[in-house]
């Protein structure tokens, strides 16, 4: 026999998994955004959290809480789409998981268990913000963040970010490879796997930092290659999105989604974050690098592409977007999965040729106030031309 609350949560977990999803009135022609969030701890099977022993769980409580659901790398497979989940548990660490849905926008469900990693690193105490390559020789990577204490540091929060790396067939095996060594920079975080070989090399976006927070000297995304993904060393890292003083990666930046390939280059999306008083500002941009060299950037519009909006905006680490996975469908449909405030996750919909133009066609950030007034009187002078012609 269950416990009569059982149901009563039961029947609260189908509701939220068989609500359908629809697009949002909120519009710039980008992309679309969606009603509701596709993932968010309510999406938790009940057996994660609750014992469901009556004889030892008499009051059906949570026994093992979970906090939120949110960075999620994200692949197709087979026709169905498959968010790999940063789930944080009730104890602040965090692991990653499998949801799976046919349609990209709801029904995402966890699959039975969460991944439980190979343990070869014994330092570490967290994971994080996995980004999922199909990569062209074969396998499916996942690179992500493996936090360890600074054992040097006495600070207690002192903390050390390094890339982690697993590789899969089906996302069920996984296989635990060397964590990736930069030669030249302390700390990485925002680790990502470029799809195809460079130089008939692996291809790394990296984050250069000289510390666990701030990035100091690292100017910006990082860009390395190596010889040997079982033991992958990256020697030099060169910038390609550069931090900018004023603008939305003033602070930091770092890859997001596994970059898209399109006719006119790859298309990036990424974060960029500010500090305010409020604390860190985190949006999402894009930009778009070359075909042949994935590192150089050809096309970069100025500001933000998607920032946290209404109830977005609150969360376990407000005023946050963030973006890990999107998935680009051979029909042209691009899914955008992005966080709000650490702690749900959401998709926006586009398409490539939505994507390109947006990269393409969106003036350039002209970095200074003066600039910025004479760009927008431009377009302001053409369109009231445009409407005077009209009326
Ligand atoms: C948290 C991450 C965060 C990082 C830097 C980690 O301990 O788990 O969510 O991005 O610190 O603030
Ligand atoms: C980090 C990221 C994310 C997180 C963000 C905001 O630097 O790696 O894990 O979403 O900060 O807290």
């Amino acid at each position: 026999m269950l416990h009569p609350n059982y149901y009563v949560e039961l029947e609260k977990y189908n509701k939220v998994i068989n609500t359908p999803n629809r697009k949002s009135d909120i519009y710039n022609g980008i992309f679309d955004r969606y009603v509701y969030p596709v993932l968010t701890r309510r999406h938790i099977p009940l057996t994660w959290k609750y014992d469901l022993n009556v004889e030892t769980n008499p009051y059906f409580m949570e026994r093992l809480g979970v906090n939120a659901v949110m960075n999620s790398g994200a692949i197709e497979l087979n026709g169905k789409f498959y968010l790999i989940a940063r789930v944080e548990g009730a104890d602040r660490k965090s692991f990653f998981a499998v949801a799976e849905s046919d349609t990209g926008i709801d029904g995402f469900r966890f699959w039975d268990y969460p991944i439980l990693l190979e343990d070869t690193c014994p330092e570490e105490t967290n994971v994080y913000d996995m980004r999922l390559t199909k990569h062209e020789d074969g396998y499916i990577y996942g690179v992500f963040c493996s936090e360890s204490k600074d054992k040097e540091n006495p600070d207690l929060s002192a903390a050390v970010a390094a890339a982690g790396i697993v590789r899969t067939k089906d996302l069920k095996k996984w296989e635990r490879l060397d964590n990736l060594k930069t030669l030249r920079s302390p700390q990485q975080r925002n680790v990502v796997l470029h799809p195809e070989f460079v130089n008939g090399k692996y291809a790394f976006y990296t984050r250069p930092m000289d510390d666990f927070i701030d990035t100091g000297s690292g100017g910006g995304i990082g860009f390395g290659l190596c010889e040997d993904i079982e033991h992958a060393v990256i020697d030099e890292e060169i910038i390609t999105s550069k931090r900018k003083y004023h603008t939305i990666t003033e602070a930091k930046n770092g890859a997001g989604c596994v970059p898209i390939k399109t006719d006119r280059g790859w298309i990036h999306i990424a974060h960029g974050v500010r500090n305010t008083a409020a604390g860190l500002r985190y949006v999402i941009y894009a930009f778009a690098t070359d075909l042949k060299d994935p590192s150089k950037v050809i096309a970069e519009p100025g500001g933000v592409m998607l920032v946290p909006l209404g109830h977005e905006r609150l969360g376990d680490v407000s005023n946050v977007v963030f973006t890990n996975g999107a998935i680009a469908r051979d029909n042209g449909d691009v899914f955008i999965y992005y966080a709000s405030s650490d702690t749900r996750m959401h998709v926006a919909t586009t398409t490539i040729d939505r994507l390109v133009d947006y990269v393409f066609n969106t003036p350039k950030d002209p970095l200074r106030s003066v600039e910025c007034v004479a760009q927008r009187c431009d377009l302001i002078r053409r369109n009231l031309e445009i409407l005077k012609k009209e009326s």
